[in-house]
């Protein structure tokens, strides 16, 4: 019967019968840490084919890999290959991502293009989150998160990612959100999406990415590892639907940088709209642009922060392992 249908149709059919393996693909590492309920981490991928330069976006991919395993904690970083969900991924796959110059930026609504033509793509925060709850992961550590725009009152350029933190319940470790973006509106949307948000550590000041101080205030702040994990699996036992945003402030050492990095930001944005640059193209533009300015002083912060995150959001997913089992 099926032979005669048309092979899209086949498809379809093994899709609506929720065979998962037709559209995801779950590393066997990945598998076998859930399975025994031991400690994930997932990890985005458009910071590796968007978001970093090549060399710099493969060796920090590894790298970040090699601390949450350092900390006994297994990664999972998330794409999609080929027309598939892929939850942890091989090394070749992540040389792949970070040499291919076809990939796509997917977020939550590129899913269902990139996944019906077979094609290959870095998930971004909101499609890392989907895939990442699909498979069971409840911690999640990138760098840092979309928001809302710069003029996006009028542009209503506002990441997807401050939506899928409003309907999925994972926990994000980021270092906040970063300055080419309106901290301010940010911090009012994910207020709106019911959005549980936290700095994680002493203080109650927003880290914004490259500063301890954005001049906004967090709405709560968790002194370590263990309040955090308590914070998450309130969430989960609550069976609140919605995410949670831990922001980890930016290690001393590195937020000397911060004032020029700031000047570059305020040329970038400026340039970006002079250009008419639009939609997906903004958040790259801006993050390349930059780089260029500060002559890399903002790609190695941002290296730093992302070791610092995959540290901090390895020790949450372990105390969080042993909250939940
Ligand atoms: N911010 C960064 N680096 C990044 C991104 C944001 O400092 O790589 C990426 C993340 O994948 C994030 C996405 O989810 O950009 C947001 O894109 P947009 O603003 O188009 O929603
Ligand atoms: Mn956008």
């Amino acid at each position: 019967m099926l032979g005669k249908l048309s092979s899209t149709m086949q498809r379809y059919i093994s899709v609506t019968s929720c065979r998962p393996d037709v559209l995801f693909k779950i590393h066997s590492t990945v598998g076998e840490a859930l399975a025994e309920h031991r400690p994930v981490v997932a990890l985005e991928s458009t910071i590796i084919t968007h978001g970093m330069p090549y060399p710099h976006n493969l060796s920090t991919a590894k790298e970040v890999e090699d601390i949450v395993r350092a900390e006994g904690v297994t990664p999972a970083t998330v794409a999609v290959l080929e027309g598939k969900v892929h939850v942890g991924l091989s090394s070749d796959e992540l040389d792949f991502l970070a040499h291919s110059k076809t990939t796509l930026k997917v977020s939550r609504r590129d899913i269902p293009y990139v996944i019906s033509k077979g094609l290959s793509g870095g998930t971004t925060v909101s499609g890392t989150m989907f895939a990442a709850h699909k498979a069971g992961i409840p911690v999640f550590v990138t760098g840092g998160i979309g928001g809302v725009h710069r003029d996006g009152e009028n542009t209503l350029d506002v990441s997807a990612d401050l939506t899928e933190l409003g309907r999925t319940p994972i926990a994000v470790v980021s270092a906040g959100v970063k300055s080419i973006l309106d901290i301010g509106r940010t911090l009012e949307f994910l207020e709106t999406q019911g959005v549980c948000v936290a700095t994680y550590g002493e203080s109650k000041s927003f880290p914004v990415f490259f500063s301890h101080k954005s001049g906004y205030t967090s709405p709560y702040n968790v002194l370590n590892a263990e309040e955090a994990a308590e914070l998450i699996a309130s969430t989960l036992s609550l069976g609140l639907q919605s995410g949670v945003l831990l922001a980890v402030p930016i290690p001393n050492e590195y937020a000397a940088a911060g004032q020029e990095i700031e000047d570059a930001i305020q040329a970038a944005v400026t340039e970006a709209r002079l250009k008419g640059i639009r939609g997906r193209d903004v958040t790259p533009f801006i993050l390349h642009r930059v780089n260029e300015l500060t002559e890399g002083q903002s790609l190695q912060a941002n290296i730093a922060l992302i070791h610092n995150n995959a540290r901090v959001g390895s020790h949450i997913a372990r105390a969080l392992a042993k909250h939940m089992h």
